[in-house]
C-alpha cells in the first residue's frame, strides 16, 4: 500500500498503520490470479510483491511527515536479510517493526521460516540487537503448536506477538478443473479465519507474558472485543477494508468505546484476557 492509501487508513480512525511487508530487493510476486473471494473471506497468494526496502523508505517518510504512526512490516530469506531490512526501515523513522516470518505463499523459495522455533528465536534476537525499536513477531497459524513459536519469539526478545498470519488454503475452479490461484494454494483471511485466530490468541495468552496483537477476521467492534477478551491488547484490520471501506476503523474504535462504557469499564486494558478468568 502506498502512503496516500495508508494515510486514508489513519484518517479512517486507525491508531497506527502497518505497511505491506517489504524485503531487501524488489519482487514481482506471483502471476495472476493472486486473489480470490471464497465463502467467509479471501484467499491470496500475492507472493510478497514489493518495491524493496530502499524504494519503500520514501513512502514511509511521507507518512511520518503527515504524522502517521507507522509499523514497518518486513521479511527476509535469512537472518542477514531480516537485519538489513530492519536497519533500513529503522533509518527512516518507523515507530515499530513487524517481523513477518509467516507468509504462507513463498514456502518453495524461502521455506516457512516461522514454523521453526530455533529460527524464530535467532531472527528475532538478531533484529532486536540491530535496532532500537519495538519488534512485533507475526506468527503463522499453519503449525501444530503455535505456543512453541510464540515462546521462541519471546525468548528472542520480541516486544509483542502478532497473531495470526493467514491460514493455508485452496480454491478450485470446477469449469477449468484447476486450482483458481496460479500458486495453487493461498492464505485465507477474513471472517472464516477469526475462530482460528481467536484460538491462537487464547493459547498464546496463557503461555507468554508479552502483549499480543490480534488479527484475523476483525470486521466489526464485536470481533475486536472478542480478541481483547481472549488476551489481545490491540487488533489489526486488513481484509475488512475491502468489504467495509476505510470507515471500518472508526466504527470499530467507537464500538469498543461504547461496549466499555455500557459495561462499566474505563479502559481497554481492563478487558484484556478477561475471558480466561474463572
Ligand atoms: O504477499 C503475500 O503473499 C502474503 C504475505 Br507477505 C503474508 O504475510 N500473508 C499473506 O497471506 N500473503
Amino acid at each position: 500500500m502506498s502512503a496516500p492509501l495508508l494515510s486514508r487508513v489513519y484518517e479512517g480512525g486507525a491508531g497506527a498503520v502497518v505497511t505491506k511487508s517489504v524485503g531487501p530487493r524488489p519482487r514481482m510476486g506471483h502471476p495472476n490470479p493472486t486473489v480470490v473471494a471464497v465463502e467467509g473471506g479471501l484467499l491470496n497468494a500475492m507472493g510478497l510483491p514489493n518495491p524493496g526496502a530502499g524504494y519503500f523508505t520514501g513512502e514511509i517518510e511521507r507518512l511520518k511527515e503527515a504524522g502517521v504512526p507507522v509499523v514497518g512490516s518486513f521479511f527476509g530469506a535469512s537472518v542477514e536479510e531480516f537485519v538489513e531490512v530492519a536497519r533500513t526501515l529503522a533509518g527512516v523513522g518507523v515507530d515499530a517493526l513487524e517481523l513477518n516470518c509467516s507468509c504462507p505463499n513463498v514456502e518453495e523459495e524461502m521455506g516457512l521460516l516461522g514454523s521453526d522455533p530455533a529460527n524464530v528465536e535467532r531472527i528475532t534476537g538478531a533484529v532486536k540487537e540491530a535496532v532500537n525499536l519495538p519488534v512485533f513477531v507475526k506468527l503463522t497459524p499453519n503449525v501444530a503448536d503455535i505456543v512453541e513459536i510464540a515462546r521462541a519469539a519471546e525468548r528472542g526478545g520480541a516486544d509483542a506477538i502478532t497473531a495470526v498470519n493467514t491460514l493455508k488454503a485452496l480454491a478450485i475452479d470446477v469449469d477449468l478443473r484447476r486450482p483458481v490461484l496460479s500458486n495453487t494454494t493461498g492464505g485465507l483471511s477474513g471472517p472464516a479465519l477469526k475462530p482460528v485466530a481467536l484460538r491462537c490468541v487464547w493459547e498464546i495468552a496463557e503461555c507468554v507474558d508479552i502483549p499480543i496483537i490480534g488479527v484475523g477476521g476483525v470486521s466489526g467492534w464485536r470481533d475486536a472485543v472478542e480478541f481483547l477478551l481472549c488476551g489481545a491488547s490491540v487488533v489489526e484490520i486488513g481484509t475488512a477494508v475491502m468489504t467495509r471501506g476505510f470507515e471500518v476503523f472508526r466504527e470499530v474504535a467507537e464500538g469498543i468505546r461504547g461496549y466499555l462504557a455500557q459495561n462499566g469499564f474505563k479502559e481497554v486494558r481492563e478487558i484484556v484476557g478477561l475471558a480466561h478468568e474463572a
